[in-house]
């Protein structure tokens, strides 16, 4: 595309920089089970002239002029992702999952209510209440973990601190959980104490959208979620609803009527928390929940839980200590520490064989958060890719042997060019 915009030569230093990080997903593994790889046409639409366009508003109901055709791009995403998930209304406008948190913060609660979330250090999320996010210095926030034993959450103990505490706002999803949630449960210790209940399903998102979990929509207030993990969208955040309701707190509109829950969410985004939309951003989300909704993506969805599961106990049976034992989704925690080795060490050891998996905190863990005694490892990017159960049993002996020979540069050299080779049966980015 010619623009005339003369004097602009090419950014060869951010192109190149972009080539360089192309050439590293090629060749690597990647395990990070927050990431995936979109489709070229996800990719396309991200990078598309709908950047230009400022729309503040929903559609239909915008602050600028010229937003007709950006209004039928964020209708069909609205309507796709209504059609995934079997909803009444959703906001497709969050810029990214702590950003839909926050407006749904901003639509239910006032500075210094009580919020109960899943613990960080457990396996929850930063903006579930964390004292370093915004979410735990403007409101008041409990946890609930998971048990030494087993590594489960006990549901018990989640009644019990939520009847102790009486939060406004109960919040159920995580970062680093491997298993189900029972949201019927949690909807009744939520009606018990008055509580809204939101599930943040960014992790699991593309396994619920197929059945393949217990499905929250039914028993959670609101729902939000990233775009970019197993659902492989754009990076992005939505909130949903399957069923809107009146608000609880009393709010109502000027002529004394009783606002929605989606219209106290929808102002919760904007002007709540945000400005103008991404609308090429939006785009690329209308394009992704298209492919979401294909049977192609349905398999997808199967092959990763079940390259997840024999990843899981692909660890086990080497001796590594997986929290909970297994998984029910797409990720593993696995505790370091009975291998004599941190986090830290495994993450920069495995990159250097181009393995990249992130350092993560396990449950009672004693190290900081930059150092941690475990590693998260998850399969929707190489399920993406097209790597099947045998694949990832190869993979897990790949990350063993380098873990165990952490001290040995031949050896990770040798596993370094094998995972090179090897990726080049599985290519990314073909049209
Ligand atoms: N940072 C994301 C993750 O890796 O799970 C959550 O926001």
């Amino acid at each position: 595309m010619s623009i005339n915009q003369s004097g602009i030569s090419r950014d060869t230093q951010i192109f190149d920089l972009i080539q360089k990080e192309h050439n590293r997903q090629l060749h690597g593994i990647e395990l990070i089970a927050s990431e995936n790889f979109v489709s070229p046409q996800v990719m396309e639409a991200a990078g598309s002239i709908l950047t230009n366009k400022y729309a503040e508003g929903l559609p239909g109901k915008r602050y600028y002029g010229g937003c007709e055709v950006v209004d039928e791009v964020e209708q069909i995403a609205i309507d796709r992702l209504k059609a995934l998930f079997n909803l009444t209304w959703a906001n497709v406008q969050p810029h990214s999952g702590a950003q839909a948190n926050m407006a749904v913060f901003l639509a239910c609660l006032n500075p210094g209510d009580k919020i109960l979330g899943f613990n960080l250090s457990h396996g929850g999320h930063l903006s579930h209440g964390s004292p370093v996010n915004i979410s735990g210095k403007y409101f008041q926030p409990f946890f609930y973990g998971v048990e030494k034993e087993t590594g489960l959450i006990d549901w018990d103990k989640v009644e019990a601190t939520a009847a102790a505490e009486k939060p406004r706002l109960i919040i159920c999803g995580a970062s680093a959980y491997s298993r189900d949630w029972d949201y019927a449960r949690l909807r009744n210790i939520a009606d018990k104490v008055g509580a809204i209940l939101l599930a943040d399903i960014s992790h699991p998102a593309g396994l619920i959208a197929k059945g393949l979990l217990n499905d929250p929509f039914d028993h959670c207030h609101i729902v939000t979620t990233t775009t970019h993990k197993t659902l492989r969208g754009t990076r992005g955040g939505v909130i949903m609803m399957r069923n809107d309701f009146e608000n609880p707190f009393g709010i109502t509109t000027a002529k004394g009527k009783v606002r929605t829950m989606s219209s106290l969410l929808d102002s919760g985004v904007f002007p709540g928390t945000q400005g103008g939309p991404l609308e090429h951003i939006i785009a690329a989300k209308a394009v992704a929940f298209g492919e979401a909704l294909t049977d192609d993506f349905t398999n997808y969805a199967v092959q990763v839980q079940k390259n997840a599961k024999v990843m899981a106990d692909a660890f086990v049976n080497k001796g590594y200590k997986v929290i909970s034992n297994g998984t029910d989704n797409h990720l593993a925690l696995i505790d370091l520490r009975p291998k004599g080795i941190t986090g830290k060490l495994a993450e920069n050891t495995l990159i250097q064989a181009d393995i990249t998996v992130n350092k993560n905190m396990v449950p009672f863990d004693e190290a900081t958060a930059m150092t941690t005694s475990g590693m998260r490892v998850g399969t929707a990017a190489m399920t993406t890719r097209g790597l099947k159960e045998n694949d990832f049993e190869r993979v897990v002996g790949l990350v063993d042997k380098v873990l165990t020979n952490h001290d040995n540069e031949a050896v990770i050299k040798s596993v370094k060019s094998e995972i090179n080779e090897w990726m080049k049966d599985f290519p990314l980015f073909q049209n």
